[in-house]
C-alpha cells in the first residue's frame, strides 16, 4: 500500500534551493511547503510532517533565533523533526542544531542521501504520532464506561481517594451523589435490553450535562451512576443533585423518545464528623440512596 506523501516545510528565504530540491525528492513522496520568512514558518509546523531549514543566504543571528524558535526544549517528540543544512564551516550553527536535536545536513548535499535522511526522519516522526495517538485512546478507553462514555468504576475509585485526601490535606469540602435509576427493570422487561441500553447512555449524558467540568460522573455499576464534587459543600450538592433528579425525570428517552424514567439519589459530604476515609462517604452516601428508595424513589436523600 502506498503511504501518503509527507509534507516537507522548506525555509529558505532566497529560495534559491527550492527547484533542486523539487527535483530531488520527487512528488511521489513528498509534498513540498515552503516558508520565506522565520514568522511565516512557525505558523506552519504544526501542518507539517518535518522542516527543512536552508540558511544559506540568511543572516547567521537570524538562522539561530528561528533554530531555537523551531526547536523548543521542552516536551520532545511533539513536534516536527528539524533538518538543517549547513556549511561545514559554519560550525556555531553545526554545534547549536545538534544541541537543539535537529539533524544536520552538510553542504554541499548528495542527492541520494539528503532524500534517504529526510524520508527516514519524517517516516520515524510519523510513526511516533501513530503510536502517541493510539497511546491516547487506550488512555481514554481504560478510564471509559463502554455503554455508557462515562467514566469507569475503576477510574471512579480511583479519583474518589484522591480527592479525598486532597480534601483532607487542604481542608476543602468533597460531595458525593449516587444516583440509582428507578424500576429499571421494567423499561428492559418491557422495551428490550437494547432499548434499555440506550436509555442509559442518555441518562449519562444527561447527568454529564448537569454537573460542571470539574465535577466527574462515573457509571458505578448497572443503572447505577457516582458524581464526584470536589470543592462543593453540602448545600451545593443538593442543588446538583435536584438538577440532575429533574434532567433526568425531563428526558424523553429511548427510541422515539417515548420513556420515561426516575431516579432515586443519595448524598453525602465532607467534612463530617462521621465520614474519616473515602469508604464512608461512599457508605453514607449508599445509605442516603437506600432511604431515598425507601421513602418512594424520584427523590433526594442525605
Ligand atoms: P429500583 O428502583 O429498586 O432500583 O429497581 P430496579 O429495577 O432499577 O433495580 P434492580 O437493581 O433490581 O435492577 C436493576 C436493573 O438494571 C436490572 C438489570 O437488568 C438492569 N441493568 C443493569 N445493567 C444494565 C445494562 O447494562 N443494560 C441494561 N439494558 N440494563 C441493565
Ligand atoms: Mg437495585
Ligand atoms: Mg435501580
Ligand atoms: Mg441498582
Amino acid at each position: 500500500m502506498k503511504t501518503k506523501p509527507f509534507t516537507l516545510l522548506v525555509v529558505d528565504d532566497s529560495q534559491a534551493l527550492l527547484p533542486h530540491l523539487v527535483r530531488t525528492l520527487g512528488p511521489e513522496d513528498f509534498a513540498l511547503r515552503v516558508a520565506r520568512s522565520g514568522p511565516e514558518a512557525l505558523g506552519l509546523t504544526q501542518e507539517v510532517d518535518g522542516v527543512l531549514l536552508c540558511p544559506g543566504e540568511t543572516n547567521p543571528t537570524e538562522a539561530h533565533a528561528l533554530l531555537e524558535a523551531l526547536t523548543p526544549p521542552a516536551p520532545t517528540s511533539s513536534r516536527p523533526p528539524v533538518l538543517v543544512l549547513s556549511p561545514p564551516e559554519d560550525k556555531a550553527l553545526r554545534l547549536a542544531a545538534l544541541r537543539r536535536g535537529a539533524e544536520l545536513i552538510l553542504t554541499p548535499w548528495d542527492e541520494e542521501e539528503l532524500r534517504l535522511r529526510l524520508y527516514r526522519s519524517l517516516e520515524t516522526y510519523r510513526k511516533w504520532t501513530e503510536l502517541h495517538s493510539q497511546v491516547e485512546e487506550l488512555r481514554r478507553l481504560a478510564v471509559t464506561d463502554g455503554l455508557t462514555q462515562v467514566h469507569n468504576h475503576r477510574y471512579f475509585q480511583e479519583r474518589l481517594r484522591e480527592e479525598f485526601r486532597r480534601a483532607q490535606r487542604y481542608d476543602e469540602s468533597l460531595s458525593l451523589i449516587l444516583v440509582d435509576l428507578d424500576h429499571f427493570k421494567n423499561i428492559n422487561d418491557g422495551h428490550g435490553h437494547g432499548a434499555g441500553d440506550r436509555v442509559l447512555r442518555e441518562v449519562a449524558a444527561s447527568l454529564q450535562h448537569s454537573v460542571r467540568e470539574t465535577d466527574l460522573v462515573a457509571r458505578y455499576g448497572g443503572e447505577e451512576f457516582a458524581i464526584l464534587l470536589p470543592c462543593t459543600h453540602l448545600p451545593g450538592a443538593l442543588t446538583v443533585a435536584e438538577r440532575v433528579r429533574r434532567g433526568v425525570s425531563d428526558l424523553h428517552a429511548g427510541p422515539e423518545g417515548a420513556l420515561r424514567v426516575t431516579a432515586s439519589l443519595g448524598v453525602s459530604s465532607f467534612p463530617h464528623r462521621a465520614i474519616l476515609t473515602p469508604e464512608q462517604l461512599l457508605l453514607t452516601a449508599d445509605e442516603a440512596l437506600y432511604r431515598a428508595k425507601r421513602e418512594g424513589r424520584d427523590r433526594i436523600c442525605l
